[in-house]
This record gives C-alpha cells, structure tokens and sequence, in this order.
C-alpha cells in the first residue's frame, strides 16, 4: 500500500544523492579506453601533430617568405641606398672635380708667385751693388736699383765700389769735398742727403733695408798725409726707425790701430732735433753731427769737414780717436756695406 511511492522516492533519493555524492561519475569517461577508441585517439593526435607540424611549417614558411620579403626589401633599399649613394658620390666627385681645377689654378698662381719668388729672391734680383757684381757689372760708380715691390724697395740710386777688397761694396757714406753739411735733422738722415758722386748719406731706412741680410760695414779712412787706414766689421746691423736706427757691430777687423766704432755699438741714432743718446749733454749738437752718439764720441764720421790747416783744431771734426785723437778731422772717409756671403 505506501510501498510504492516510498519506494519511488527512495529511489529518487538514492539518485539524487549519488548525484551530489558523485557529480563526476555521470560525465567522466572511463580512462581506460577500447582498443577502437585507442586507435581512434592515436589517429587523432597523429592527425593534431601532424597540423602542427604543417601549421609550424606553414609558419615557417610565411616566416620565410616574411624573412625573404624583408630581405628583398632591404636588398632593394640597399640598390637605392647604393643607387642614391653613386649618385651623391657622382655629385661629390663633380664637386671634387671643380675643386680640383679651382686648386689647379690657385697652385698655378702659387707656383707664378713663387716662381716670381725666386727670381726676386735669387741672385737675379738687383738688391744692392753686391747683386749687380753678380751680375757682372764690375766697373765702380753710380748705378740706379730698380724699385722692388717684393722687397719693399724704392728706386735707389747707389755708388757701388767694385774693386777694393773683391768688390760688391754699397757705399752708405761719403766724405772727401766738404760741400755737404752734415749737420742735419731726423727726417733728413731718415731719407738720406748730399750729392751721390761727392758728399752724401745714403739714408737711415735704405742702410736699415740693406742690413737685414747678414752685412759686413768696411770704414776707410785717409788723413792729410795721405795714409789710408780701414776697420771691417762683421754683423753690421742698423734697426729701424722704431728702434731708433740703433747701431749693432760684431768683431773689429782692419789695421786703424785701435777700434773707435764699438764704443757706439748697441747705440741708438741722433741727430740735433732728436736726443737718443747716453748723455746729459746733447751730443749731436755738440759733435755737429747725425751718428750712434754715446757719450759722446771715440769717432765722429758724420762731423764737420774741416780743411788742412783747420783739421786738427776742434773736437766736432771727423775724428776717429783711435787713430789720430779727439781733434784730427780726416781728409776722406767712406763706408760701405756688402752681405757676409759676399764672394767675388
Ligand atoms: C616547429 O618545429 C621546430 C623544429 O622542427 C621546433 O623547434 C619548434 O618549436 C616548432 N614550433 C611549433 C610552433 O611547433
Ligand atoms: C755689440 O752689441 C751687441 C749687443 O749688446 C753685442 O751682442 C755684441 O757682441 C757687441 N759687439 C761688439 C763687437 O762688442
Ligand atoms: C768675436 O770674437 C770673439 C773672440 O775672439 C768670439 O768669441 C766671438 O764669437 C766673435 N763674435 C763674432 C760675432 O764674430
Ligand atoms: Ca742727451
């Protein structure tokens, strides 16, 4: 009688239990497999590798061809680049090109001017009586420099000496007529003055321009005796204008006697409007004179020209102390440049 719906629910109950108890046993399949269903799974994971494996090949494969791409493209960038890069070297080539004939040029300029160079520095170029020798002109007297714009120079005219001592001698100062003062100012010894066949200075800035190669200065003297007398100098050098013309001597040679040139040595120039000296006195106004005054004198070239029977009365004469003394006015001198390399 109430059996069966017990029973019925029991039944349920069971079930529902199992159910909650065991949720896994109604959907897990057994792990043991049949030989079919083994095959069947085999099959599949063959089949699974296998797309893998062609998946992973067809990856490859795009990767490959995505590689290949790549690489096409940068083959094709580096044509370009390379294309792009003939071109910019064409482009600095034609640009060397132009610079190359513009150096061109500019060396055959440099090489004109140094060609011109040359010349003007060789023994070529007529730079005092010493180039003229050279260039065989061996008669003494009166010869005109051309001007030189390399070497800054004005037309000159020069005496040149060409035979005492070899020759090649540009005389700088003269003394034998007494018709020219040489009593005279700054500006004056600047430029140089007097008459170039008798009586002259040839002018602080051309002595000064002539000095700046190795020089020698020959000093020849002769009294109212007619005794001839010379001191050579080695090293002769006159500074310019700023340095007041100072006077610089290496070592005395020639047969004066005594040396009357070195205590003036190291000397600046002076004249009566412009004291350089080393003395409270103002030599040049004392000694009637433009020269290297010290304090003042042991020679005095450039002095008054005093005639025989006035020569040996005053101390502003031409005096060279170490041969005649204070007051002995000489008859003649000269002085004369020529470079040390000099060679007859
Ligand atoms: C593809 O195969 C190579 C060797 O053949 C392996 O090293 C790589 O891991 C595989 N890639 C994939 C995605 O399976
Ligand atoms: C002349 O003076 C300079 C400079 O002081 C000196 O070097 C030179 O030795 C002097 N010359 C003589 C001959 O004393
Ligand atoms: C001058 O002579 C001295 C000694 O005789 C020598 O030592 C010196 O080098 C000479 N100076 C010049 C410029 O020749
Ligand atoms: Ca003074």
């Amino acid at each position: 009688m109430l059996k069966k719906p017990l029973s019925a629910v029991t039944w349920l109950c069971i079930f529902i239990m199992a159910f909650v108890s065991h949720p896994a046993w109604l959907q897990k399949p057994s792990k043991r497999k049949t030989p079919a269903q083994l095959k069947a799974a085999n099959c599949c994971e063959e089949v699974k590798e296998l797309k893998a494996q062609v998946a992973n090949l067809s990856s490859l494969l795009s990767e490959l061809n995505k590689k290949q791409e790549r690489d096409w493209v940068s083959v094709v960038m580096q044509v370009m680049e390379l294309e792009s890069n003939s071109k910019r070297m064409e482009s600095r080539l034609t640009d060397a090109e132009s610079k190359y004939s513009e150096m061109n040029n500019q060396i055959d300029i440099m090489q004109l001017q140094a060609a011109q160079t040359v010349t003007q520095t060789s023994a070529d170029a007529i730079y005092d009586c010493s180039s003229l020798y050279q260039k065989n002109y061996r008669i003494s007297g009166v010869y005109k420099l051309p001007p030189d714009d390399f070497l800054g120079s004005p037309e000159l005219e020069v005496f040149c000496d060409m035979e005492t001592s070899g020759g090649g001698w540009t005389i700088i100062q003269r003394r034998k007529s007494g018709l020219v003062s040489f009593y005279r100012d700054w500006k004056q010894y600047k430029q140089g003055f007097g008459s170039i066949r008798g009586d002259f200075w040839l002018g602080n800035e051309h002595i000064h321009r002539l000095s700046r190669q190795p020089t020698r200065l020959r000093v020849e003297m002769e009294d109212w005796e007619g005794n001839l007398r010379y001191a050579e100098y080695s090293h002769f050098v006159l500074g310019n204008e700023l340095n007041s013309y100072r006077l610089f001597l290496g070592n005395y040679t020639g047969n004066v006697g005594n040396d009357a040139l070195q205590y003036h040595n190291n000397t600046a120039f002076s004249t009566k409007d412009k004291d350089n000296d080393n003395c409270l006195d103002k030599c040049a106004q004392l000694r009637k004179g433009g020269y290297w005054y010290n304090c003042c004198t042991d020679s005095n070239l450039n002095g008054v020209y005093y005639r025989l029977g006035e020569h040996n009365k005053h101390l502003d004469g031409i005096t060279w102390y170490g041969w005649h003394g204070s007051t002995y006015s000489l008859k003649q001198v000269e002085m004369k440049i020529r470079p040390e390399d000099f060679k007859p």
